[in-house]
């Protein structure tokens, strides 16, 4: 049996700071009707697809921003969405701000994405690794980049899961411009990688990147695809936002390292494509048989610092 499913980056235009709940819905729906007439049986939405990228603004007290968070997944703003996509026998998943509560009565604020199966059932929820920017309100930056403020870094790592016929992972934004993240799902099977993403295409630490922005966004993508033997779904929520552009080109990427589909707009825009899962095999099976050829003994270092040491000075 050839294992095909139809894909969808369902990329998502600006969304206002004053945009409802509802209204933000409303379109995520409407990218699922698309996705429906196209065939599509996983649509893959952006991180954060449920508010404007509020970490753009500092607010000393994050609980102030607690209304762009999600106690619960569905809840009653989302519920629709999750009916419609069951009835239609869509899957999909949603990157969210999550707001979850411990066991011990701690609260954790996590950039989330929840994954759910063609039958409605969830298979998984994946919290972002790798957060950007900084903690602390920053003035001299043109508009702030307050992640580490708003979320703290997921506790789980990267997983894989069985799921629509093969095996999927999941990284949000930042995560992708890591090779660790792909290879820590490379090596437990990833065959779909799915990752959502808010780029702004001023980078205020050094804007000497601005221009290369889309470069540097398709190319961490392409490498951990074809590095992988993997395909990686990458969706952006992109266009002018509040003020600050943000990053479209939403693309769906073969294990080869190629892009088969690409958004033309700065809005709301389905892509899809029809893969082969076991076209992963091509990869996985040869120039990446990891089995055969890495060298995992030299690899420590990855897992065993942080930052760069470079030899000392005369040696
Ligand atoms: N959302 C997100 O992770 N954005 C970052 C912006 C660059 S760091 C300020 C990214 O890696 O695209």
């Amino acid at each position: 049996m050839p294992r095909r499913i139809t894909v969808g980056a369902g990329q998502m235009g600006p969304i206002a700071r004053d945009e409802t709940k509802g209204e933000v819905v409303d379109r995520l729906m409407n990218l699922l009707l698309q996705a429906k007439d196209q065939g599509v049986e996983l649509l893959v939405y952006p991180e954060l697809a449920m508010t404007t990228f509020f970490p753009r603004w500092f607010v000393e007290d994050p609980a102030e921003f607690d209304h762009y968070y999600h106690r619960e997944m569905p809840d009653q703003d989302t519920k629709v969405l999750f009916d419609e996509a069951k009835q239609l026998g869509i899957g999909f998943a949603l990157g969210y701000a999550e707001l979850y509560t411990d066991d011990e009565g701690i609260e954790h604020r996590y950039n989330t994405y929840i994954l759910v199966e063609r039958d409605g059932s969830v298979v998984s929820k994946f919290r972002k690794i790798h957060i950007p920017g900084h903690a602390d309100y920053e003035p001299w930056r043109q508009f702030q980049h307050a992640e580490r403020h708003y979320f703290e870094p997921g506790p789980d790592g990267f997983g894989t899961w069985q799921a629509f016929d093969g095996v999927v992972g999941m990284a949000i934004c930042n995560d992708r411009r890591w090779p660790e993240t792909y290879r820590v799902l490379g090596l437990q099977g990833a065959e779909v990688i799915l990752i959502g993403y808010n780029t702004p295409l001023y980078y205020s630490p050094d804007p000497t990147q601005n221009a290369l922005s889309g470069f540097h966004n398709h190319l961490v993508m392409q490498a951990g695809a074809y590095q992988n033997g993997a395909y990686v779904v990458g969706v952006a929520k992109g266009g002018f936002e509040e003020g600050v552009e943000s990053l479209s080109q939403s693309v769906i990427i073969a294990p080869s390292g190629q892009i088969i589909a690409q958004a033309i707009t700065l809005e709301d825009e389905l892509i899809s494509a029809n893969i082969d899962l076991d076209f992963c095999e091509t990869y996985k099976g040869t120039l990446f048989n990891f089995d055969y050829y890495r060298m995992p003994e030299h690899y420590g270092l990855v897992t065993s610092q942080r930052g760069a040491v470079p030899p000392p000075m005369g040696s």
